[in-house]
């Protein structure tokens, strides 16, 4: 045990460093940065011309993502369950690809629940280390909890942005060892198409040639489908959209009164994606002290909080062309129109 580094401690250390040490000399700072990010991106996207906006990054906190969590077990969303099925299906042939040793490290972990089946697929292999990035903490913790059992896994997750996270993941590689990096669930599709190329090359530059991409992209499929998938009969997405209003307040003191907006979702073809409004249900003023803004609302106007962009399955070719991958292979679920794309650093 002397000469193992921190990285290599057990599950626990590792955790608890994670949790109470490692972020722990920044975390106030890093607090009040975020809290100054969040009121100037508030006070942008709602004083914009036009349509007014909000970025869907802070759909995710806390109860956003158990929100989110709770999302990808309804029967209208077929996205995660079709993400799993192809890892759980293809993890050992997705892993037979990859030159050894290899870290693994994730761009938006979440609960880590689909990621299972590759690290399980891995650490029969060899001894893993496994780096979920993630700006919840509540899903750090979660992912810690969900893959805690697995034989030969050491877990250090960086409650970061996903490129700041991903630096320092790669200060982490030993000499001779590969990056797998997942990204999965169809993240890519809270970009527009050119920023999600622009996110991939940005991701490339983090790597070497050798290292590679594990790429989940939605699908298209019909308007109808779509709109079901992301306007729920239970309205666990409207409360998840509404969520952000009830951060607003909780966050930056703000008087949003949440009865007063409701979740819509509509299909934008010319971007190929469904987008996730809330809509003022009447003419109102809304005070935000933190972002030192009063905003009005028109009845009928809306905030775009997210946009999903579906893909066809050849554009992935080209997507990974255009970031400096190159992708090898493709696997497509069959039940709901999902791809799974294996991309190699040039
Ligand atoms: C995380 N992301 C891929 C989800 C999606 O499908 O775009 C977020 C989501 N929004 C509403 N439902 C799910």
């Amino acid at each position: 045990m002397t000469d193992r580094t921190a990285v290599e401690l057990t599950i626990e250390r590792d955790w608890e460093m994670v949790a109470h040490a490692t972020n722990f000399h920044a975390a106030n700072n890093a607090a009040y940065e975020f809290a100054c990010g969040f009121a100037s991106d508030v006070r942008e996207g709602l004083t914009r011309h036009g349509q007014k906006e909000l970025p869907s990054k802070y759909l995710y906190d806390d109860v956003g993502s158990a929100l989110f969590e709770v999302i990808s077990h309804l029967p209208e969303y077929g996205l995660t369950r079709a993400d799993e099925r192809l890892l759980q299906r293809h993890a050992g042939e997705i892993v037979d690809r990859l030159d050894a040793p290899v870290a693994v490290a994730e761009l938006g972990s979440g609960s880590g629940k689909k990621t299972r089946w590759i690290l399980e697929a891995l650490s029969r292999r060899q001894k893993t280390s496994y780096y979920p990035v993630e700006i919840s903490h509540a899903a750090l913790l979660m992912c810690q909890r969900e893959l805690s059992d697995i034989d030969s896994l050491s877990i250090v997750g960086f409650e970061r942005e996903y490129l700041d996270g991903l630096r320092e993941v790669a200060t982490h590689r030993q000499r001779n060892q590969h990056l797998f990096v997942l990204f999965l669930g169809s993240t890519i599709g809270n970009f527009d198409r050119p920023a999600g190329v622009k996110f991939l090359a940005d991701v490339r530059r983090i790597l070497e040639p050798g290292d590679s991409l594990l790429l989940g992209t939605d699908l298209e499929k019909p308007a109808r489908q779509l709109l079901k998938a992301y306007d729920d009969e239970l309205g666990v997405t409207a409360a998840f959209n509404l969520n952000l209003l009830a951060r607003i307040n909780r966050e930056l003191d703000a008087d949003f009164d949440l009865g007063q907006f409701v979740h819509t979702s509509r299909i934008n073809s010319k971007s190929r994606s469904v987008e996730m409004h809330l809509e003022s249900k009447r003419w109102q003023t809304v005070r935000i002290p933190a972002a030192d803004l009063c905003v009005e609302f028109a009845e009928g106007e809306t905030i775009w909080t997210e946009s999903s962009h579906k893909y066809s399955a050849q554009e992935i070719f080209q997507m990974a062309k255009d970031s400096g991958f190159c992708c090898h292979a493709q696997w497509i679920d069959e039940q709901w129109p999902f791809a799974e794309n294996l991309l190699a650093a040039k």
